[in-house]
């Protein structure tokens, strides 16, 4: 071939685009630079190219964990963030994530390579064969597929609207492998691509509503403020303060809305939370939800029956009543109802009346005092109690590090004895309490945010994600994962009753050293047996910036049954205790 024919050839090439690279044009457009992902076929050579394009493409040892990242992600900026996996399996193992992102209403969206369509449809078998948009479907917001590359600019619009608009939640997109392959003319490619403009629009409440609310808040003898995590993912934080201060209620802060206002605010009622759920009348909840973690709304936990009402703020017009009546209904978007309030109650907003006030603090002080003592004792072996008590004094000096938690006994007692004083700092296992969220948040908030987290895991939590630590050294994040190691699951003092030679269900290997494992990837591993060297261990982690791991001794008796939900488990009459 003549030169001239060849460089024919090549000008030709320059003109065309392929899938692959439409994927990661559409996403740049919308401002999207990060992928959480593991590689595979077939979408091995997206992230190759993503990174060559300049995105930051952050790869795991397993998609669930990649999953969590892109999750928390979402949480953190209000974008949505991207997980990318390989077909049946690698998506399989993301969808997890997928589901716990829209159970949490946090945006992300689940990217997976598919397999054929003909071969799948047919059910012919092919390589990692699976129905994926079918199953995805019911447990996330939205399910697409795309199976032209002119069509990828708009499959990846309405993924990112479906993620972040109204109520936040997970969003799969299809993409089958020949879709990669495709080209197409460059420029008709680049027409092709949708930049989504106001993706999460303002949603503004009624002012009939907002007046409903403020008379019902006003006539309040006992008012409490309850904020949820929705009310942290708003980043309305400077209305949200005012809102709760220009009103004087007490307010109560859910696990991930602490440091929305600080722990140690004067109207915080965090230490006195049986007694204002018990005895409030008129309870405002901003972003919260009454699920299971508010019993619901009713029954003992909230006093005598009927002698509550409610006020909800929540984007989603059908939360409303979802357990029990709600009086005042408040549906929009968090900043714009909460502006709207903060008008409507105009200069000369009344104080809520003084006793009831005095009785919460008084409440919350008497608490705090009985909690101190239990905190400061320093011996081996550790409690709760003693290693939160220095973890404590930790965050209280680093109040812009992000604190990572799960575990049973490990995630309820930090919840209760960590002040957190910035909002979103605090990142935990969420509405379903579920296990296996550490590496992946600790890893997709060091990302994100630039700032240095301090993940605190009980030892069976830690190992739901724990191989995640690699990926920590490779990337090299300023990440401190404290183990609260009890030899187990909420104990580590179980026994087999039949006496055999297995260890019961809930222990592990005694004496394990976790810390050992960073170590084989270059990390620091320290193990600690005192709160005066958990003490030092994290400082100096915290100062390095280098990823840690601190193998933490706990007392094996001290834990309780599931932390403190052990009411949850089932009682059957016939099993004597
Ligand atoms: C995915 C998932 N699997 C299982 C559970 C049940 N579970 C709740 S807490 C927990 C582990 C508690 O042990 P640990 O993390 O060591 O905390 P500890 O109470 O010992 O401090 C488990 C397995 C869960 N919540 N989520
Ligand atoms: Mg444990």
């Amino acid at each position: 071939m003549s030169a001239v024919a060849q460089m024919g050839i090549n000008a030709e090439e320059q003109a065309l685009t392929d899938g692959f690279q439409l994927v990661i044009d559409a996403l740049k457009l919308n401002g999207i630079n990060t992928i959480y992902g593991v590689p595979g076929i077939p979408i091995t050579d997206l992230g190759r190219m993503a990174q060559a394009a300049g995105m930051r493409v952050i790869s795991f040892r397993h998609e669930q964990n990649a999953g969590n990242a892109a999750a928390i992600a979402g949480f953190l900026t209000k974008k949505p963030g991207i997980c990318l996996t390989v077909s049946a399996p690698g998506f399989l193992n993301g969808l997890t994530a997928l589901a716990n992102a829209t159970t949490n209403c946090f945006p992300m969206i689940l990217i997976s390579g598919s397999s054929e369509r003909e071969i799948v449809d047919l059910q012919q078998g092919d390589y990692e064969e699976m129905d994926q948009l079918a199953i995805a479907k019911p447990l996330c917001k939205a399910a697409f597929r795309v199976l032209h590359a002119a069509d990828i600019g708009t499959g990846v619009a309405r993924a990112i609207r479906a993620a972040v608009s109204g109520r936040p939640g997970g969003v799969y997109l299809d993409l089958p492998a020949k879709l990669f392959a495709q080209v197409m003319d460059a420029a008709a490619g680049a027409r092709s691509l949708v930049k989504v403009i106001d993706p999460a629009p303002a949603q503004i409440p009624a002012p009939a509503a907002v007046k409903r609310a403020l008379d019902l808040l006003k006539s309040a003898q006992r008012p409490l403020i309850i904020l949820g995590k929705g009310a942290a993912y708003a980043q309305a934080d400077d209305g949200i303060r005012e809102l709760v201060e220009k009103s004087g209620i007490p307010f109560l802060p859910m696990s991930m809305a602490k440091g929305l206002l600080p722990d140690t605010h004067p109207q915080s009622a965090g230490a006195a939370r049986s007694l204002v759920l018990k005895d409030a009348d008129v309870v405002l909840l901003i972003g919260a939800r009454l699920n299971w973690l508010l019993s619901h709304g009713k029954g003992k936990t909230w006093g005598a029956p009927g002698s509550k009402q409610f006020i909800q703020i929540d984007i989603e017009p059908r939360e409303m009543d979802s357990n029990v009546e709600i009086v005042a209904p408040l549906v929009g978007d968090i900043g714009s109802c909460v502006s709207a309030l903060l008008e409507g109650m105009g200069r000369a907003w009344p104080s809520p009346p003084a006793d009831w006030v005095s009785t919460v603090t008084t409440k919350r002080d008497e608490n705090i005092a009985k909690m101190a003592p239990k905190l400061m004792k320093n011996s081996a072996p550790m409690d709760y109690h003693s290693a939160l008590g220095a973890l404590r004094t930790i965050v209280k000096e680093r109040p812009d590090a992000i604190f990572v938690n799960e575990g049973a006994n490990t995630l309820d007692l930090a919840r209760g004895i960590i002040d957190m004083y910035q909002p979103r700092k605090r990142l935990d296992v969420g509405t379903w309490g579920v296990m296996g969220i550490g590496m992946g948040f600790a890893v997709g908030a060091a990302i994100e945010t630039g700032k240095p987290v301090l993940a605190v895991e009980g030892d069976s939590a830690f190992g739901f994600s724990g191989m995640e630590i690699e990926t920590i050294c490779r990337y090299n994040l300023p990440v401190c994962v404290v183990i609260f190691n009890n030899d187990g699951i909420y104990r580590g003092t179980d026994v087999n009753p039949t006496g055999g030679p297995d260890v019961a269900t809930t222990v592990f290997v005694k004496g394990s050293r976790y810390d050992k494992m960073i170590e084989a990837f270059g990390g620091v591993g320290v193990n600690v047996t005192t709160p005066d060297e958990l003490k030092r261990a994290v400082n100096v982690a915290m100062d390095s910036g280098k990823p840690t791991l601190i193998n933490a001794v706990i007392d094996p008796a001290a834990g309780s049954e599931s932390g403190r939900i052990g009411n949850l488990n089932p009682q059957s009459a016939l099993r004597k205790k």
